[in-house]
């Protein structure tokens, strides 16, 4: 099993000056910082991001989001990462998050959900792989 995970800081969590608070529950919880950067996405690279979810109705919105703003991109390291990361951050809806998860904390709404968790071993290698090469990883 790997023990990496991927996670992006959203862009209603940047505009909303949470990227501090944010890595304070990362590094609090025991994830390692393996890569970080601030970037933005184009809606392109956005629609490929998120491309196993284009038949879905939200999509569009998704994309026009996530290429609104800067984003803080990141590769985590911790024994059971990815798991234990999608606990950290809580539900997707954050009416739903449990308290003190970052979702339920920082997001805005279902849509505007503060920050990305990947979902298995493989897709948080892929994610990883999309935003840093071998070399930015440390
Ligand atoms: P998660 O980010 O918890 O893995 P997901 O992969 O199902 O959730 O969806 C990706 C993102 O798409 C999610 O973080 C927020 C957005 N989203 C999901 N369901 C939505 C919906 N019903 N309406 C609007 N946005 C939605
Ligand atoms: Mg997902």
């Amino acid at each position: 099993m790997s023990n990496l995970t991927f996670t992006m800081i959203k862009p209603d969590a940047v505009q909303d000056g949470h990227i501090g608070a944010i890595l304070a529950k990362i590094n609090e919880a025991g994830f390692r910082i393996k890569a970080m950067k601030m970037t933005k996405l184009s809606a392109e690279k956005a629609g490929q991001f998120y491309e196993v979810h284009k038949e879905r109705p939200f999509y569009g919105e998704l994309c026009a989001f996530m290429s609104s703003g800067h984003i803080v991109a990141a590769i985590l390291e911790k024994e059971n990462a990815v798991a234990d990361f999608r606990t950290l951050i809580g539900a997707t809806n954050p009416a739903n998050a449990e308290e003190g998860t970052i979702r339920k904390m920082f997001a805005r709404s279902l849509g505007e959900n503060a920050i990305h968790g990947s979902d298995s071993d493989q897709n948080a290698l892929i994610e990883g792989s999309f935003f840093f090469s071998a070399l930015e990883q440390f």
